[in-house]
């Protein structure tokens, strides 16, 4: 897949993935990207998890966060 982030770009994203799972179990939550992102208000944060929980299970995984941040 041409959209696939290289080795370089992985190492980043989950570098970043890891910082905003506070408590680190795999998955971001809304709540934990509100702590992350407290300027961010509620429903761009719920618009953000509509958009990218491609599975609806109201929380991010890594691929799902690699496919929300490797959008144009
Ligand atoms: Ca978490
Ligand atoms: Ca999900």
């Amino acid at each position: 897949m041409s959209t696939e982030p290289n080795g370089e770009r992985l190492a980043e994203l989950r570098k970043a993935f890891a910082a905003i799972d506070t408590d680190g179990d795999g998955f971001i939550t809304e709540r934990e990207f509100g702590e992350h992102f407290p300027a961010m208000p509620a429903e761009a944060i719920g618009s953000l998890n509509q958009s990218g929980d491609s599975d609806g299970d109201g929380r991010f995984s890594f691929e799902e966060f690699v496919r929300l941040v490797s959008r144009d």
